[in-house]
């Protein structure tokens, strides 16, 4: 079993309930999600007039590749409504992959670990409430070590 973690992410609609009903459907088609951080209300990064997102990362076990996670994924962002306009626009649902085990991955569509990830504070925060001591495979630190790095400064807030 390879143990995936995911960020899922709302700025649209009710967005605790849309991260919940993606966690079932994950549970449901994905594999067994075994940990889940707290939500968090995060400034949108990327394009800041956008309205706040709410962000969680869950942890999966599955034995699926991880081109499937994501075809997976992707169907799910779509039977809950996403629609693709603009880059970092609003949406009801994103769903990124964030590890695929230590695996590095970098074809088109997928890379893993997710490219910008070190950079987000709304990405680092719920990561490193579960996995403080997880290794990036790339940079070789720790989620801690990369937290401290951070240069974000865009406001979360655990719910
Ligand atoms: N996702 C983005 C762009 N900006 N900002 C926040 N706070 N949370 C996100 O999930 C997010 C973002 C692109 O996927
Ligand atoms: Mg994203
Ligand atoms: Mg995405």
């Amino acid at each position: 079993m390879i143990k995936v973690f995911l960020l899922l992410g709302s700025n649209l609609g009710n967005r605790a309930e849309t991260l919940n009903k993606a966690t079932e459907l994950i549970a449901n088609g994905v594999g067994m999600v075994t940990a889940k951080s707290s939500l968090y209300e995060t400034q949108s990064w990327g394009k800041t007039d956008e309205p706040d997102y709410i962000n969680q990362v869950i942890v999966l076990q599955t034995n699926l590749p991880a081109r499937s996670v994501l075809n997976k994924v992707l169907a799910i962002e779509l039977a809950m409504g996403r629609t693709r306009e603009v880059k970092w626009g609003a949406r009801i649902i994103d769903i990124d992959i964030l590890f695929y085990g230590d695996d590095v991955i970098d074809e088109p569509g997928l890379v893993v670990p997710h490219p910008q990830l070190h950079n987000r504070r709304f990405t680092l925060e719920p990561l490193g409430e579960l996995a403080p001591d997880l290794q990036h495979p790339v940079l070789k630190k720790t989620i801690l070590q990369l937290k401290s790095e951070l240069k974000d400064d865009l406001i979360v807030k655990k719910l």
